[in-house]
């Protein structure tokens, strides 16, 4: 039997050798990606979040958790891609992490999940300033923006850019979304006038999808 704890401690405590023939057994029993990250990875990183703001572990901690999960998510993704689309492009998405935030993971299975399900997807990385996003946007064709942020401190940088968004030439032709474990939907939504919210990688397909029209 799969085990599924062994692969949430694993990533928790960092044990990276661990987490590939972990992971490889848990798919080749058959036990859906999807749980993989979803109820065991991320709830891993939950805890790991928790002990540090607990004064627990540390950044480096915090680090090698994070590297262990990446090496996880490495030996998934083949499983995930390509999974769920038709082949037919449902749309071009530009997304990135808001300036002076370096945190990846969250945005990169957004990322994998929005690929997955159909649409062209263009991460442009992290510490993205307000212009960059709008730059990348027009250059790219976007019909949505996607910008993900992590810390508190962030906050004035998710609204800056979806001002800049909003008050640019191609205001009118794209849609905003927001998401990251900073962001609340009304944060998002009332405050920084973004069209959509998601509190995770599966609604964020979801969201893009309802202000595309495809839902
Ligand atoms: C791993 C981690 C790190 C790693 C990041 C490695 C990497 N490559 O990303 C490292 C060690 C580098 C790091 C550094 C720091 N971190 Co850190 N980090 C974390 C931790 C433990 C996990 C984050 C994570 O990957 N979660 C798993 C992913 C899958 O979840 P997620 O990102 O939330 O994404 C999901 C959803 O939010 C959503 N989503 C994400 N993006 C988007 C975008 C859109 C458009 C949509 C719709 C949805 C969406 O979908 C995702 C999938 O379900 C969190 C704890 C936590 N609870 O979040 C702290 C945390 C975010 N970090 C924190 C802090 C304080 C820091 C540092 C300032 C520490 C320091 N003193 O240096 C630095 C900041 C560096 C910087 N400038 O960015 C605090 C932030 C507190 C706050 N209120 O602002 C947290 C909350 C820890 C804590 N509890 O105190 N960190």
């Amino acid at each position: 039997m799969a085990d599924l704890e062994a692969i949430k401690e694993a990533v928790s405590k960092g044990r990276r050798k661990d987490i590939v023939p972990l992971v490889e057994a848990a798919l080749a029993e058959g036990v859906d990606p999807h749980v993989i990250i979803n109820d065991y990875m991320i709830e891993a990183m939950k805890e790991v979040g928790a002990r540090f703001e607990a004064k627990k572990i540390f950044v480096p901690e915090m680090m090698i958790a994070a590297r262990t999960m990446q090496e996880g998510l490495e030996v998934i993704k083949p499983h995930i891609e390509g999974s769920g689309s038709s082949g037919k492009k449902l749309g071009t998405v530009v997304i990135g992490t808001v300036f002076g935030d370096l945190h990846d993971i969250g945005k990169n299975l957004v990322v994998l999940m929005l690929q997955s399900s159909g649409f062209e997807v263009h991460n442009i990385g992290e510490n993205v300033p307000p212009e960059t996003f709008v730059e990348k946007a027009r250059e790219l064709g976007a019909d949505v923006v996607g910008m993900s942020s992590l810390l508190t401190t962030g906050d004035p940088h998710v609204k800056a850019t979806v001002e800049a968004i909003k008050q640019s030439d191609i205001a009118d032709k794209v849609k905003v979304i927001c998401g990251g474990a900073a962001v609340t939907e009304k944060f998002a939504l009332e405050t920084c006038g973004a069209d959509g919210y998601a509190p995770d990688a599966a609604g964020a397909v979801k969201v893009t999808k309802e202000l595309l029209g495809l839902a």
